[in-house]
């Protein structure tokens, strides 16, 4: 293709909560993901998914592995044992860079330990130093909604100040030890889901604090991330010396659903609060009067001090990095949601969903970009991407995944047609390059790879790896840049 980018970095990602497993030797604790079971499609209903039902209560008697349930983040894609050969595929695949985290849970277990767990850096220092041997950059996440479940038990997840400065720890850690390995970091995986999810986000459950209202919950739980990672920001700055510290935000495009007015007005609402709201934070490094306005509304107060504020102004990010997976719309008449339970998620006639109801839009990433690009002038980057789809393996041992292949030709060439149009876009990684386990449903069925991983939902499976159809398609893209 004409408009490749000559230093454009095309490759994958995975996250330690979904891919490692190993969760109960070498010291690690289980990360605040790896504390929701699988629930079977027909069992869904009969439990209280809302998010305020995130009890601590609940997680303790439900989800304390009481009731014999299946805990797949607990297993992963073993990817604990089975990294070489992973990384030897993604060799294989001629991938420029990988993005994955590191652990919090198996660097320090309970947050509030003075020196770190040996095993878990010699683990990260192992596979960092392969990634460099086979030339493969690394953009490292330090937390992928994996604030340690302990941390969350005994301090209240990141509602308590007091886990700023144990991620900032954590961090001093990665970067003394990883500094030279690891090319581009993200503090925060998706830290708008915080404000969505402040369990998953935060490990903070409403029950810890008494008389607070979920809004305040959400938004105190989020500043503190906010804080902690402006924190990580500047004590990079300092110890590496390099500008390559990027947030990631689950970025939610959406559409108004008809030029009506009033449904206009609501769509600029959603794309103040939904998306501009935090990459302002981190761009800009300051509230925006909108949500100030908000907060009143809601009746939130932050607490903060000028000390914070002043962190946010001087620690913005490097880069922006998001996810995209799908759009949706919004309007305050005549929308029909998906079953993609977040903001913005109503249908669009004009396009089609996967099987789990996230639309399929590859001109909104190029939309997405340019949006972006014009607003904040920071080299962009695409963090995940992909199709969930529950692919077979055939009699050849191998998917026949064109459906993929067509999903990711499509976004490669919006991206392209973004940097064509003047944006400034770095890198792409692919969700899941190698099958793991679903973020938000549990699922093995729900996969996203270049290479099949024979694990079912319940990890019944031998866990070889096959690679797709896609795996060769990808591969002669990196060779030729022919779509
Ligand atoms: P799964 C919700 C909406 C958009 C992205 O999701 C999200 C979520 C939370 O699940 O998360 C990211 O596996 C997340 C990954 C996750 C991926 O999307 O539910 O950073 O960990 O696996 C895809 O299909």
């Amino acid at each position: 293709m004409e408009n490749r980018k000559k230093d454009f970095l095309w490759g994958g990602a995975t996250s330690a909560s979904q891919a490692e497993g190993n969760f109960e030797n070498n010291g690690h604790s289980l990360s605040v993901w790896q504390m929701i079971p699988y629930i079977k499609l027909q069992d869904r209903a009969s439990i209280p998914l809302n998010f305020e039902s995130f009890t601590k209560a609940w997680v303790e008697e439900v989800f304390e592995n009481k009731q014999g349930l299946h805990y797949p983040k607990r297993f992963g894609s073993d990817y604990y044992n089975r990294w070489k050969e992973d990384i030897d595929l993604l060799a294989e695949a001629k991938l420029d860079i990988y993005r994955m985290s590191i652990s919090w849970s198996r660097i320090y277990p309970n947050g509030d330990e003075l020196e770190p767990n040996q095993k878990g850096l010699e683990f990260y220092g192992k596979v960092l130093k392969y990634c460099k041997e086979k030339g493969i950059k690394v953009m490292a996440t330090l937390s992928h909604f994996e604030t340690p479940y302990p941390i969350g038990k005994k301090y209240g997840g990141w509602m308590n100040k007091q886990v700023i400065d144990m991620f900032v720890k954590f961090a001093k850690t990665c970067f003394t030890e990883f500094g030279d390995l690891v090319d581009f970091w993200v503090p925060i995986n998706e830290i708008n889901m915080t404000a969505i999810v402040p369990m998953m986000g935060g490990a903070s459950f409403l029950e810890d604090f008494p008389g607070t209202s979920y809004d305040q919950l959400r938004f105190q739980t989020l500043h503190n991330q906010f804080v902690g990672q402006a924190k990580v920001v500047q004590l990079g700055h300092e110890m590496l010396g390099k500008k390559n510290i990027g947030c990631m935000i689950a970025n939610m495009t959406a559409y108004p659903i008809d030029c009506n007015p009033v449904n206009i007005l609501e769509w600029q609402k959603h794309q103040q609060t939904q998306r501009y709201f935090y990459f302002d934070m981190v761009a800009k490094g300051e509230y925006p009067t909108y949500m100030l306005k908000l907060f009143e509304k809601l009746k939130v107060k932050i607490d903060t001090n000028p000390e914070e504020m002043a962190i946010l102004k001087n620690n913005t990010v490097d880069f922006l990095s998001f996810s995209y997976y799908m759009s949706g719309t919004v309007g305050t008449t005549d929308v029909q949601y998906t079953s993609g339970n977040l903001t913005g998620t109503g249908k669009n006639p004009f396009l089609k969903a996967t099987e789990w109801g996230w639309q399929i839009d590859p001109q909104g990433l190029k939309y997405t970009l340019n949006d972006l690009w014009d607003r904040y002038h920071l080299p962009l980057f695409i963090s995940e991407n992909g199709m969930g789809y529950d692919d077979k393996l055939n009699d050849k041992k191998t998917v026949d995944d064109d459906y993929r292949i067509d999903y990711l030709k499509q976004h490669f060439k919006a991206i392209m047609d973004a940097i064509d149009d003047g944006a400034d876009v770095f890198g792409y990684t692919m969700w899941g390059v190698i099958d793991l386990v679903s973020g938000g449903t549990n699922e093995m069925s729900k996969r996203y790879g270049l290479v099949y991983v024979d694990y079912d939902d319940l990890h019944n499976g031998t866990g070889d790896r096959f690679k797709k159809k896609s795996f060769y398609w990808f591969k002669k893209f990196q060779e030729t840049g022919e779509l």
